[in-house]
C-alpha cells in the first residue's frame, strides 16, 4: 500500500483525499459522465480531451491523433472486471468524424461497419476485452488494451459498456437475436446474411443469400477457442431453400463430411473436421483471414437458412486414425469408381464399421486421419482390421504398393490386422488437407474381393510375432 518512485528525486504531497463515487451501472465500462473519468483512457500516440457534450451527447470524450500512424486508446474499465463475467459485447457508442479500420486488443474485430457523422453503437467482442482485461491493474499492455487505429483519426466516445449474454457449452453461435448476427459476416460480393426470428421450427436463424458461386458465410466463434478444444466436428444446421448444388467448402477444403444427407427443403446437419475450424480460428480476432475462416457455396444455391452452428464429438487421441463410431467419419474415407463405402452401426462384434463392395479390381479404401498427423509420429506401423466376407485374394496395396506385411496371416471369415510400414503413411499422408492424392492414400484391393468390412485403422509399435 505505497506510493512507489522508481527514480531517485524529491516529491512534495500536499493532500490526499477521495472524490464523490459515480455511480456506474452494472454493465458499463466508462461513460465519461464527469471530466474526472476521462483519466482512465490512455492516450497512445493520440490527444484525448474532455467535452461537456457533443452531437446531442452529454459528457463524451473526444480523441484526436494525426500521421497516418499506430495510435490508440488506451481503455481502463473503472469496475472490477468480474462485473463483466457472461457479456458476449463490448460496445463503444462513438461518433466517428473521421477514421480507418477500428482495432480492439490488437484485432481487427469491430463487428459493426463504420459510418462517419452519426453517433453509432459499435460492437467489439467481449472475450477479446474480457481476456485482454483480465489483469489488467497489474499487467496492462498498451497494445492490447486499446482501440488502435492506423490513419489520421478524430473519434468521439459518448460510453463505453457491455452487452449480451455469451453463448456456453458447445454453442458457436446460435444467432438466438440479431446481435449475434454480427458475428457472421458475409466476406465477399456473392452473399448476404440478414437475421430472422424464426423459420420452419427454429428460433433465432441467419439467412444467407448466394447471388453467385463461392458465396461465404464466415462465423467467428463468441466463445474462447479453448471452449471447443476437446470437439471432433464443427456442425452448420442449414436449410437450403432452393435446393443444393455444387460442394460446401469449409476453410479452403471441400468437406462437408456427410455431403450425401444434405438435402433442400428440410433442416440438416453438415459436418466438418473439427480440427480445421481449431487450426485456423485459434487466434481469429488477431489474425483474421475470411477463407480460412468461412462456409463457401462453391455454387449459386440461393437462400439458405442456418440455425445454429456448433461443435460435437471428442476429438480423437492416442493412436487411432478412423474408428467408424459415428456416420460422419465417413466423410474421411475415399472410394473410387470400383468400390463403394457405407457406414454400419455394427457387424461381426464390431462396433461402427465401414462396408466397403469392390466390383472389380483396384478397388480403394482410402482413410484421412482425424488427428493431425504430429500424432502419429514416433508409429512404426499402419493397421486396417478387417472383415473379408467372400474370400480374400489378389494382394493388398497401400500407398503404391503391395505391402501388406502379413498379408499370408489374411483369412476369409474373420476379423483380421493388416500391417503396412507407418512411414508410407507418414510421407504421403502429411499434407493431405491442401495435397490430396487418391491412390497415395487409398489401401487397394488389387482384386475384386467383394464386401470387406473395416472396423478400425490405427497406428502401432508393436507386430505380432
Ligand atoms: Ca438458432
Ligand atoms: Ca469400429
Amino acid at each position: 500500500m505505497a506510493l512507489v518512485a522508481s527514480k531517485a528525486g524529491e516529491f512534495y504531497i500536499d493532500k490526499i483525499y477521495t472524490v464523490a463515487n459515480v455511480e456506474l451501472a452494472s454493465n458499463e465500462v466508462n461513460s465519461f459522465s464527469d471530466e474526472l473519468q476521462i483519466k482512465s483512457l490512455q492516450a497512445n500516440g493520440s490527444t484525448i480531451e474532455w467535452k461537456e457534450s457533443y452531437q446531442g451527447a452529454t459528457g463524451v470524450a473526444k480523441a484526436t491523433a494525426e500521421n497516418d500512424a499506430w495510435k490508440g486508446i488506451g481503455i481502463k474499465p473503472l469496475q472490477d472486471m468480474a462485473v463483466y463475467g457472461d457479456s458476449a459485447y463490448i460496445v463503444m457508442r462513438m461518433y466517428i468524424v473521421n477514421s480507418g479500420v477500428l482495432w480492439f486488443g490488437l484485432g481487427n474485430n469491430c463487428l459493426t461497419a463504420i459510418q462517419k457523422g452519426a453517433w453509432v453503437d459499435y460492437y467489439f467482442p467481449a472475450q477479446v476485452f474480457k481476456k485482454n482485461w483480465a489483469n489488467w491493474t497489474t499487467n496492462y499492455d498498451v497494445d492490447s488494451m486499446a482501440l488502435v487505429n492506423s490513419s489520421t483519426f478524430e473519434i468521439y466516445i459518448d460510453e463505453i459498456y457491455t452487452t449480451g449474454t455469451a453463448p456456453t457449452g458447445n454453442t458457436i453461435n446460435a444467432f438466438d437475436d440479431a446481435t449475434q448476427q454480427i458475428y457472421s459476416t458475409a466476406n465477399n460480393g456473392a452473399s448476404a446474411i440478414t437475421w430472422e426470428e424464426s423459420y420452419e421450427g427454429a428460433t433465432g436463424v441467419a439467412k444467407v443469400t448466394t447471388s453467385g458461386s463461392w458465396g461465404f458465410f464466415s462465423v467467428k466463434p463468441m466463445q474462447d477457442m479453448s471452449a471447443y478444444a476437446d470437439s471432433q466436428y464443427v456442425v452448420f444446421r442449414m436449410y437450403f431453400v432452393d435446393g443444393f448444388s455444387g460442394s460446401l467448402w469449409f476453410g479452403d477444403a471441400n468437406n462437408c463430411l456427410n455431403k450425401e444427407d444434405i438435402v433442400a427443403g428440410q433442416w440438416v446437419d453438415c459436418y466438418f473436421p473439427a480440427k480445421v475450424f481449431k487450426t485456423n480460428w485459434a487466434e481469429w480476432t488477431i489474425n483474421y483471414t475470411p477463407q480460412k475462416m468461412s462456409l463457401a457455396f462453391s455454387a449459386n444455391v440461393g437462400t439458405v437458412y442456418i440455425d445454429e452452428v456448433y461443435t460435437t464429438g471428442t476429438a480423437f487421441t492416442g493412436n487411432e486414425i478412423l474408428t467408424f463410431s459415428e456416420k460422419a467419419q465417413m466423410g474421411y474415407t475415399v472410394n473410387n469408381a470400383t468400390s463403394t463405402i457405407t457406414w454400419e452401426e455394427n457387424y461381426e462384434g464390431a462396433t461402427g464399421v465401414a462396408k466397403v463392395t469392390t466390383s472389380g479390381s483396384w478397388g480403394f479404401f482410402g482413410v484421412k486421419p482425424m488427428q493431425d498427423m504430429s500424432a502419429y509420429a514416433d508409429s512404426q506401423y499402419v493397421v486396417f482390421r478387417m472383415y473379408f466376407v467372400d474370400g480374400f485374394s489378389g494382394s493388398l496395396w497401400f500407398g503404391d504398393d503391395n505391402n501388406c506385411l502379413n498379408a499370408t496371416d489374411i483369412v476369409a471369415g474373420q476379423w483380421v490386422d493388416c500391417y503396412f510400414p507407418a512411414e508410407i503413411f507418414k510421407t504421403n499422408w502429411a499434407n493431405w488437407e491442401t495435397s490430396y492424392n487418391a491412390q497415395k492414400m487409398s489401401l487397394a484391393f488389387s482384386a475384386n474381393v467383394g464386401t470387406v468390412y473395416v472396423d478400425e485403422v490405427f497406428v502401432t509399435n508393436e507386430m505380432p510375432a
